[in-house]
């Protein structure tokens, strides 16, 4: 089955396969979830595994991700649609130590794509610069990521960093090592372990943050 061809060629780190497969897909009218879900995702998950078993290094880990990354840009105009109007900002970054970024791009794209104003910081953001960035465009919402545990205490640091500068922002966070339990810990009002769950979620706090929604 071509979704398998897929996430044969992103575990072959074949670009090019992957680009013309995603496109294939897409044309054959495909449903975009299922290429997301089990083609894509579902590949970085095997190399996740693979990577803990020994079995690819770091350099095998990046090609994976950046084979990964071109399907995705096939798949964003269709994840992400018009915006009739905006819906509140949200300021979005993986924080600081953690380069990890497919993750938060997808959620970005996804926010985008419901009608949100997004502020995507990139990777590697101190929390200092998402105090800056949330004051500076009226952030609703501040989304954080992390994909290392040895990152997650950052989310903490940002978090006490935005309530200690006086701003009045939901924060968000999510990355696969995140639970709802450490986001009740650290402050957080909310976590989704994906990005539509992600989007809902913003729905709800930037309308508890008394934005449209
Ligand atoms: C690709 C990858 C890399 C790439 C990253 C490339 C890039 N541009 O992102 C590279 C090679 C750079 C990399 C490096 C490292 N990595 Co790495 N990496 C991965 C891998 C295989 C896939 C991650 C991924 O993209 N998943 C796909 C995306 C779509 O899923 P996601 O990120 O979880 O995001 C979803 C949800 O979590 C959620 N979400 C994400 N963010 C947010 C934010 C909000 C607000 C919300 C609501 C939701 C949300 O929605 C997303 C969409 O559904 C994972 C294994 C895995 N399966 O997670 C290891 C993994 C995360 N890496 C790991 C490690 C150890 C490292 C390194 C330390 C390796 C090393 N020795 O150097 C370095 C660290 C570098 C750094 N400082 O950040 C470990 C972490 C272990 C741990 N307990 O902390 C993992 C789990 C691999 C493993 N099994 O051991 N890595």
């Amino acid at each position: 089955m071509a979704v398998e061809d897929i996430s044969r060629a992103v575990l072959a780190f074949n670009l090019a396969g992957v680009t013309e497969l995603v496109q294939k897909e897409i044309d054959a009218g495909t449903d975009i979830d299922t290429i997301l879900n089990e083609a894509l995702i579902g590949a970085m998950d095997e190399v996740g595994k693979r990577f803990s078993d020994g079995e690819l290094y770091v350099p095998e880990m990046l090609m994976a991700a950046q084979t990964m990354k071109a399907g995705l840009a096939l798949l964003k105009p269709h994840l992400t649609g018009d915006s009739a109007r905006a819906k509140g900002t949200v300021v979005i970054g993986t924080v600081k130590g953690d380069l990890h970024d497919i993750g938060k791009n997808l959620v970005a794209m996804m926010l985008e794509g419901a009608g949100f104003n997004v502020v995507d910081l990139g990777v590697d953001v101190a929390a200092e610069t998402f105090v800056q960035a949330a004051g500076d465009n009226g952030a609703g919402v501040v989304a954080l990521s992390a994909l290392l545990t040895t990152t997650m205490p950052a989310m903490e640091g940002t978090i006490k960093a935005l309530q200690e500068a006086g701003l009045t922002v939901k924060i968000m966070v999510g990355g696969a090592p995140v639970t709802s339990g450490f986001a009740d810990r650290i402050g957080a009002q909310g976590f989704s372990a994906d990005a539509p769950g992600a989007v809902e979620l913003a729905r709800k706090l930037m309308a508890a943050q008394g934005g449209s929604s």
